[in-house]
């Protein structure tokens, strides 16, 4: 239940930067949504932990003690059930509209159409062909790609009951398919599943909450793969991301430049704006700019901050204030995560928001319709909407908080790989399984996902990452969690003096050492591993620990924490992370405790079952006290099954 005192403070935030822009419009009339959030208080009790049902218009169906069920008779197990795999779908359908976005754009070039896309990284292309057996010897760029788009398309549309996700099959270890398999949730496909689905939710379908719980794990798999494919294809169209140096937060705003905001999640938008905001330089002249500024929020910033450095400006809760500097000229926004309240407070200054996707418009915004087929021609509409509305500045309104931290970002896998193997180059991976065994680092935690304003923004994101540091747990993010690291300075190698734990400490010495002159930068506390999408990333950093130590991922000492967890896309990535065998923390309670029965699966029997579970926790001090514990209980296991296994000469035991 949440504390009523702390609910009429309006300043929930410990970024400087924000707190600096709400205390400077303090009484301005401009709502935003810390505004908002104290308005909806007291929020409803029976959403709030899932036993409210309008899946139908006879709805809403309320559980209390006088009614224990809904109107058509559906138990709380039911509602709480059905609501968590609607959740987990709308995330899926996200991700994967995506992908889909992705894949449709490599069509064009695929089929030789001409397109302002073109293929940057064809090693890439060829390791992923490779990867699904797909001939690369002696064939052309755009023979193997078109082989690699149909395979993509055919993820999403595949009908035949008896073929299984490739994508999903080649990614993970065996063990983990046979363990979909023999679960009945290994997908065929992404589009054929998110139909059951709906299907099993209409009123009148599946009743069983076990049932719906183990299609929810099937359909979050269908995240993984509509992920995996978005972040594969993006590296093949705009390169695999390596490390990259800029700053992070508002301070990154310049005074005299045409300021524009690239917001959401897509780089096929993103990526050609930064490429016509640096051609364009001249028409910012000719307007009284110095320059054209591109700046990054959500997850399309952490795109461009990974393979353009652009520089973050901040994260999903606070992207309204970004507005409120009196500095932004424009705010193009594509897909996901984009607060309609924008528009609003973008009213109270010249700022133009830019919609750009026909499914994502807002009400007064300025729509430009991004035709791909004329990506260039679009992009370069947009950043002359920036230009004439720099024209309109209010000086008198601008105040930017000069707050910004050194941010070394762009640790794709392979940058990971590239990093390690200074140190271990037979096998990169090693390094880190190595201090894992020694005892030198405690495990590896992801930090991922969104703000909530349900707990204070960015606070459980600090207070857990640096507690864990301390406790020598090597730390990668990405989303909005790595935006809240980034603004806050735990992303550069100062960090890791300030806050790491002595085998951390040792750890990343010995990769400075190694790579010395590589970045020109000691490399940071936390690796900035991208947007949402490529959480699988580093999903595959848990393949590859699981392979190098020959056991399935239930064994490996990988954590991951969602701790200001807010959208669908982190129920369903949480879902498939706990099903993929990673203990998965969530600091904000997700509406399931209406269903104690749904709860225990979630928190217990998926553990039983798949080796991964959830953990909710509000505390970060508790949190990061129970990932700990997460990964002391897998080392020390692996230690005892690998001595076993050494006595026994016999291989390490598949029981977790
Ligand atoms: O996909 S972390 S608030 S921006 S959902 Fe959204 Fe959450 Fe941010 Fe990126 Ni991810
Ligand atoms: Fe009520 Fe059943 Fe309709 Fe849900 S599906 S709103 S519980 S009658």
């Amino acid at each position: 239940m949440a504390d009523k005192k702390k609910e009429k403070n309006r300043n929930r935030t410990i970024d400087p930067a924000a707190l600096e822009v709400l205390a400077s419009c303090e009484g301005n009339g401009v709502e935003t949504a810390y505004d908002r959030y104290l308005n909806m208080q007291p929020q409803c009790q029976y959403g709030d932990t899932g036993i409210c049902c309008t899946i139908c218009i006879q709805g809403p169906c309320r559980i209390t003690k006088k009614a224990s069920k809904g109107i058509c008779g559906a138990a709380p197990y039911t509602i709480v059930g059905r609501n968590l795999l609607r959740h987990v779908l709308g995330g899926t359908a996200a991700h994967c509209d995506h992908g889909m976005h992705i894949t449709s754009v490599m069509r064009e070039i695929a089929d030789g159409h001409e397109s302002d896309y073109s293929i940057t990284d064809s090693d890439k292309l060829k390791r992923i062909a490779t990867k699904f057996d797909i001939a690369v010897e002696g064939r052309s760029e755009q023979e193997i790609l078109k082989d690699v788009v149909d395979l993509a398309e055919e993820e999403f549309s595949r009908l035949d009951k008896r073929t299984y996700s490739k994508w999903m099959e080649k990614t993970v270890v065996p063990e983990r398919v046979q363990k979909a398999m023999d679960c009945n949730i290994m997908p065929n496909s992404i589009h054929k599943t998110i139909a059951e689905s709906m299907a099993q939710t209409h009123m009148g379908m599946d009743a069983d909450p076990v049932n719906l719980v183990f299609q929810s794990l099937k359909t979050s798999l269908c995240d993984y793969i509509g992920m995996h494919i978005s972040t594969d294809l993006s590296d093949i169209l705009f390169g695999t991301p390596t490390p990259a140096v800029t700053d992070a937060n508002m301070g990154v705003l310049e005074e005299k430049n045409v300021n524009i905001a690239l917001h959401g999640h897509n780089p096929i938008l993103s990526e050609i704006v930064v490429r016509a905001a640096r051609e364009m330089q001249d028409e910012a002249k000719a307007a009284g700019a110095d320059d054209i500024k591109c700046v990054g929020i959500c997850c399309t910033g952490n795109e461009v901050l990974m393979r353009q450095g652009v520089p973050p400006l901040t994260n999903f809760l606070s992207q309204e204030l970004a507005i409120m500097t009196g500095a932004m000229d424009a705010m193009v926004v594509d897909v996901q995560c984009i607060m309609p309240g924008i528009q609003a407070v973008a009213e109270c200054y010249h700022t133009k928001v830019i919609t750009t996707i026909p499914n994502a418009k807002i009400p007064s915004s300025y729509y430009v319709d991004f035709d791909e087929t004329r990506a260039l021609e679009k992009a370069r509409e947009i950043v002359n909407l920036a230009i004439e509305a720099y024209k309109e500045r209010d000086p008198s309104k601008v105040s930017i908080p000069q707050i910004k931290n050194k941010v070394i970002a762009g640790f794709s896998l392979e940058a990971m790989e590239d990093i390690l193997g200074a140190i271990s180059p037979e096998s990169p991976i090693k390094a880190v399984t190595d201090a894992v065994d020694s005892g030198e680092l405690a495990g590896v935690c992801l930090f991922a996902g969104c703000n909530n304003l349900k707990v204070f923004h960015d606070s459980s994101h600090f207070t857990i990452a640096t507690e864990l540091a301390k406790n020598n747990v090597l730390l990668v993010s990405t989303g909005c969690a790595a935006g809240t690291f980034g603004k806050l300075g735990l992303m550069n190698g100062d960090a890791v003096e300030k806050y790491a734990g002595d085998g951390l400490k040792a750890f990343m010495k010995r990769l400075n050492e190694a790579n010395k002159g590589k970045i020109g930068e000691d490399l940071p506390l936390i690796f900035h591993m991208g947007s949402c999408v490529d959480n699988t990333r580093c999903y595959d950093f848990v393949t590859a620990l699981a392979e190098q130590w020959k056991v399935d991922t239930p064994k490996v000492p990988f954590v991951a924490s969602a701790p200001e967890a807010m959208s669908e896309k982190a129920v369903s990535i949480g879902s498939w992370c706990v099903t993929l065998g990673v203990p998965t923390h969530v600091g904000v309670m997700p509406p399931i405790p209406g269903s104690p029965l749904v709860d225990g699966i979630a928190l217990q029997i998926a553990q039983d079952v798949y080796g991964g579970y959830f953990m909710w926790e509000e505390d970060p001090m508790e949190a990061a006290k129970k990932l700990l514990a997460a990964l002391q209980e897998r080392t020390w296991k692996m230690k005892v099954h690998k001595m076993a296994a050494e006595k026994y000469e016999t291989a390490v035991s598949e029981t977790w």
